[in-house]
């Protein structure tokens, strides 16, 4: 009978024991492993750089690769949180981004701006915030103070490029003794910094030329379809256009749509030599088959530099007010080295 009892109250004790622990992990349903990775997450997202980044629209493939550069330097993988904004032209939805960045604390803002003009009061905002800012593709205007650094191209130097390879080739231009050599420029929206720099370069070198004669600098908006159209109302105005200088790829390929439905040749020996920016592949291809004389390169691949410029901005260390992109100048004559790695 004794042993009974001690059996019965072993069995008890047990039993007890058994709910008590149950009772502590939180009872049957929680008796699975507790969710240590959502916690741990958690804790690696507290780690993460937090970054807002304001691009300004998606008009060409060399934005696209831009975006994807900065958004896969960026990643989770390599230690940032980025978050990503997409402005489709408008400043107002610039500014919007930016002031939505700065009420959530980001770390550091990435911006290409649209325009150069513009930004003093939300930059002022971002500055009182104590949020650095760092300027890529585009530039503002006024105030060094307002932003960290800027990373991106020369612009003017690559206005330079185009203006020097065709202070090169002009020789080979035909045209009568005493006629000018006449271009026409197909430009960004007006008051960007790749229209203003490319622009300034270009004419600098120009103006070195008594018989270069600009016709006229009308935007297509760096686009397919206002290239075309400008280009098509170009060639209704003129009839005796020798060089066209378009700034971007897109541009271009509007333009050639609409000088060949003019019944227009470009290239080499044809009726009009083409100059062009950015250097996306079908765009060398273009150059390689003779289509597009000369192709002054941008370089859209920034993320990598973004990345190593807010790491160092972490360890404090001093960073640069900007860092240019190494850039080239594609002409037949060498294109073919480069377009087999060419990406996009
Ligand atoms: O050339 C054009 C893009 O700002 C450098 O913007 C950039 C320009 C680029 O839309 O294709």
């Amino acid at each position: 009978m004794k042993n009974e009892k001690r059996l019965v109250m072993a069995l008890i004790v047990l039993i007890v024991m058994f709910l008590a622990l149950l009772s502590a992990r939180g009872g049957f349903e929680n008796a699975t492993p507790p969710q240590t990775t959502e916690d741990e997450s958690v804790l690696e997202d507290e780690d993460l750089i937090v970054v807002g980044f304001s691009q300004l629209g998606s008009e060409s493939v060399w934005r696209a690769t831009h975006t994807e550069s900065i958004q896969n330097a960026l990643s989770k993988e390599n230690g940032f949180f980025l978050q990503y904004s997409n402005a489709r032209q408008k400043q107002e939805n610039q500014i919007k981004a930016i002031r939505g960045f700065i009420s959530q604390r980001v770390d550091y803002i990435v911006f290409a701006p649209f325009m150069e003009e513009g930004w003093e009061t939300v930059l002022m905002e971002a500055k009182d915030a104590g949020i650095p800012v760092i300027l890529v593709d585009r530039k503002i205007a006024g105030s060094e103070d307002l932003y960290t650094t800027f990373i991106g191209s020369d612009m003017e130097a690559e206005g330079r490029k185009a203006g020097e390879w065709l202070e090169a080739d002009q020789e080979h231009i035909d045209r009568g003794e005493d006629d000018p050599l006449n271009i026409v420029m197909l430009t960004g929206p007006f008051g960007s910094t790749s229209q203003l720099g490319r622009s300034r370069g270009f004419l600098e070198v120009a103006q070195r030329h008594a018989d270069w004669r600009i016709l006229a600098q009308e935007s297509g908006d760096f686009t397919v379809v206002k290239g075309k159209e400008t280009m098509a109302k170009l060639l209704r105005q003129y009839d005796d256009i020798d060089v066209v200088v378009s700034q971007n790829d897109e541009m271009t390929f509007g333009a050639m749509e609409a000088i060949s439905e003019a019944g227009l040749t470009t290239g080499k020996y044809g009726d009009m030599k083409l100059i062009s920016f950015d250097g996306v592949k079908d765009a060398l291809e273009l150059v390689q088959y003779g289509k597009i004389s000369c192709e002054v390169e941008c370089n859209p691949q920034q993320g990598e530099l973004v990345a190593e410029v807010i790491r160092k901005m972490e360890a404090g260390e001093k960073v640069e007010k900007e860092y240019f992109v190494d850039e080239l100048v594609f002409t037949q004559a060498n294109v073919g080295a480069y377009l087999k790695d060419r990406t996009y």
